[in-house]
């Protein structure tokens, strides 16, 4: 899969698409990732993307036609899925992802400053994402969430195929509690089933203790699931 992103700070994408697995899955490429500066789409000698809100009211707009000409050049219709990262969009979660990853090809809009100018959304964008309900800066940060959990997608990417299954959210609870070396961290043992040995009476405790999470730290994950099964254990 394709993912193009514009934004006017291209840098900060740099040091997060060399590291770790998404490095590594670029470099072998698994995954094309292309970051475009937004003022290369202007026509002025100062490369200017933003003005003052029609109507009053604080703070800069990002101008309608940098961005109308950025997507209408780096998108390809019929293809590409045109994101537009903003507070005002549907939550992403997991189902969100797993249907973008489905996708050829990705061209997401980060913007800045108050917002951009409505005509954008209107004439180039499929779709509106939110990471949540909380204020950032701009649509960067939001755009490489949702690049990081897209590239989980592809099995490939994460070396392991089962693990993709395996992941938390796939089966709708939240993950089983972990422990490695040593055996005792102030005063707290690792539960003794763990050092057993008996594969699937550790299965069985994880399953439960996943169970148990979920109910007390995230219940809305379980309403409507068809996960409460096999009851769980104590520690
Ligand atoms: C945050 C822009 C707040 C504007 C009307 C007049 C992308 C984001 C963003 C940002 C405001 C995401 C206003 C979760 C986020 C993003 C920048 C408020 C005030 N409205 N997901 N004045 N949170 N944020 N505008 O902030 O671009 S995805």
């Amino acid at each position: 899969m394709r993912i193009v992103i514009v934004t006017i700070f291209p840098e900060l994408f740099v040091p997060f698409l060399e590291t770790s697995l998404l490095g590594r899955a670029i470099q072998k490429k698994l995954m094309e990732v292309d970051v475009r500066q937004l003022r290369d789409f202007t026509d002025d000698a100062h490369r200017v993307v933003d003005d003052e809100p029609y109507g009053g009211g604080g703070g800069m707009v990002m101008k309608a036609e940098p961005w109308i000409r950025a997507v209408r050049e780096l998108s390809v219709p019929g293809k590409t899925r045109r994101v537009m990262l903003s507070p005002r969009g549907r939550r992403l979660d997991d189902a969100k992802i797993r249907e973008l990853a489905s996708r050829p090809e990705l061209l997401l809009l980060c913007g800045r400053y108050e917002g951009i100018d409505e005509r954008v959304r209107k004439t180039v964008v499929d779709e509106e994402i939110s990471i949540g309900d909380y204020v950032l800066s701009g649509g960067e940060v939001a755009a490489m969430v949702l690049t990081e959990a897209v590239s989980r997608q592809i099995p490939a990417v994460i070396g392991d195929p089962a693990s993709v299954e395996n992941e938390s959210f796939r089966n709708g609870l939240l993950d089983y509690p972990q422990y490695t070396r040593p055996a005792v961290v102030e005063g707290l043992e690792v539960p003794e089933v763990l050092l057993s040995g008996h594969h699937a009476e550790i299965a069985r405790w994880r399953k439960g203790q996943a169970l148990r999470a979920t109910r007390e730290k995230r219940p809305d994950l379980l309403a409507g699931s068809a996960a409460e099964e096999g009851g769980p254990s104590s520690d």
